[in-house]
């Protein structure tokens, strides 16, 4: 397999899933339209209220699919909405191995049945583990590869 850094992060594929984290840190930058850049804890998004979606699962490329998971974090439009004041219309959430995904306002305004867009921080009542992916976005309609779950999110630029 080519090196993922080569490639658009957010124009993922179906590839063998990295187990690896990149990092050890789990925070992440947040940037806001303006160009404006501040770091997120784990312990920043323990502030905010913490949600949870049932039935969610991951179709993984390299190991068949696993699942249910009831998957808790902060709603991905709630984080935004705190941090950003102006308009904004996508986010862009990134992982330092070059892995990412595109998210709309317009899928975190209308969420899917499945349930709304969320930065995973725990997995079936339990704090989700570096190794599995903290913090995680979790894109529960997805079952396209597991193409939206991205593990690791080191990077999370909302545009306007
Ligand atoms: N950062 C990052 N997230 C990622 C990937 C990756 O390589 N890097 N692979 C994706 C793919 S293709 C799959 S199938 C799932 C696998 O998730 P799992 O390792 O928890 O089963 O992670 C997704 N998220
Ligand atoms: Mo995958």
């Amino acid at each position: 397999m080519t090196r993922r850094q080569q490639h658009d992060p957010l124009q993922p594929h179906a590839h063998d899933p990295n187990p690896h984290p990149p990092t050890p840190d789990p925070s992440f930058i947040f940037s806001a339209p303006d160009g404006n850049e501040q770091r997120v804890t784990v312990e920043t998004l323990r502030d905010l209220p913490l949600i949870s979606v049932s039935n969610c699962y991951i179709v993984s490329t390299g190991h068949g699919t696993s699942g249910p998971f009831t998957f808790g974090g902060v709603d991905l439009l709630h984080l935004v909405c705190q941090l950003v004041e102006g308009s904004w219309n996508e986010v862009e959430v990134i992982s330092a191995d070059g892995f990412g995904n595109r998210v709309f306002k317009e899928e975190l305004l209308n969420p899917s049945p499945a349930g709304p867009i969320i930065l995973g921080t725990h997995l079936d009542g339990q704090p989700l583990t570096r190794a599995d992916g903290l913090v995680r976005l979790i894109v529960p309609s997805e079952r396209d590869d597991a193409l939206r779950q991205v593990k690791w999110v080191s990077r999370i630029n909302v545009l306007a």
